[in-house]
């Protein structure tokens, strides 16, 4: 007799954070466990420093193989998941927040984290940008703003500099550029942060604040690129002769609007946590329905939900 099991969705307290570690007996996950695919990204991006500090982010907080999922949609940076050993799905130019949204709403239990470039999260996927964040899914957005179309070889950005030459602006770009910490605050995101690949501590910090974060975490990671706009961010970086401006101590992250005057500031600006904020996520304020729901179908096999379904319909 063949034997059948029905999808029980786990069910996390409301609010509560993801245990890092379920097993005591478990060995927390070395970067060797951890590192996938070989990376293809040209030597010396920007891109490899994030990948670094991830394995090292899970590594450190005992995060488990099959408790970290890594999303991501199409670029040079949205390969990122090829190069983790875990769960995690390269998915649709633009669309990692979508899926990445279905999976914070269906398994709790898990640590969403999705990466995205420039153009990904803030051209062809800035709508979804603005309702995820609005909607305070519980995730962390990482995007590895290097001002470029890396992948496709040089066209202008969302957030690429007035004056930039590329393949679509070969006069220079005439367009203002977004600033990502200015929108992420205008549509509600519950905390934001801006780093850079070349500080590495830094870098670390942000993605462990994220992580612990209960809401929609969003990091703007400078990453350059090396191959099409060098030099792009040396004036953020001390070692090429400019200044990494962490944010005074006695910013409040809890104001909008101070904020909003601090990210204003003409790059290379600021870094470190620009807001924080408390507000009900997606996933709590729905657990209810959902467990509701659940509880309905309780035994049933996803074909029988389905029929019932149907059956209602009629
Ligand atoms: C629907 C769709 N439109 C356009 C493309 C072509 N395309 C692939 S990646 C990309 C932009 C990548 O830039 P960015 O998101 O900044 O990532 P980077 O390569 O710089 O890391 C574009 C336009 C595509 N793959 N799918
Ligand atoms: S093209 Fe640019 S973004 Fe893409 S891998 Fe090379 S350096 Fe990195
Ligand atoms: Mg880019």
């Amino acid at each position: 007799m063949s034997q059948t099991i029905a999808f029980q969705m786990p069910v996390r307290p409301a609010g509560a954070a993801v245990p890092p570690i379920a097993d005591g007996d478990r060995k927390p996950l070395t970067k060797k466990e951890i590192a996938g695919d070989h990376p293809t990204w040209c030597p010396g991006c920007g891109d490899f420093s994030v990948l670094a500090l991830y394995y090292k982010l899970i590594e450190k907080r005992r995060i488990l193989h099959e408790k970290v999922t890594t999303v991501a949609g199409i670029g040079c940076s949205s390969r990122f998941p090829y190069f983790v050993q875990a769960h995690g799905a390269h998915f649709i130019h633009g669309r990692a927040l979508p899926f990445a949204s279905g999976i914070s709403l269906s398994r709790p239990d898990l640590h969403v984290f999705a990466f995205s470039g420039d153009g990904d999260a803030f051209s062809i996927g800035g709508n979804h940008f603005s309702h995820t964040a609005r909607k305070n899914i519980k995730m962390t957005l990482v995007v590895m703003d290097n001002w470029v179309y890396g992948l496709t070889k040089k066209q202008t950005s969302p957030t690429s500099p007035i004056g930039f030459k590329s393949k679509t602006d070969i006069w220079g770009a005439v367009d203002q550029p977004i600033n990502p910490v200015k929108q992420a605050l205008a549509t509600g995101a519950t905390f934001i942060a801006r780093t850079s690949s070349t500080n590495p501590n830094h870098l670390l910090q942000m993605m462990e604040a994220a992580l612990d974060h209960d809401g929609f975490s969003f990091i703007q990671c400078l990453s350059e690129c090396v191959e099409f706009f060098p030099g792009a961010f040396d004036p953020a970086n001390p070692r090429k002769g400019g200044k990494f401006n962490e944010i005074p101590k006695e910013h409040d992250v809890t104001d909008e609007a101070a904020a909003y005057k601090l990210a204003s500031d003409p790059f290379p600006g600021y870094f470190g946590i620009f807001y924080r904020a408390s507000r009900p996520t997606k996933n709590t304020l729905e657990a209810k329905i959902n467990a509701d729901a659940q509880a309905k179908v309780k035994g049933l096999l996803p074909w029988q939900i389905l029929q019932k379904t149907f059956e209602r319909m009629r």
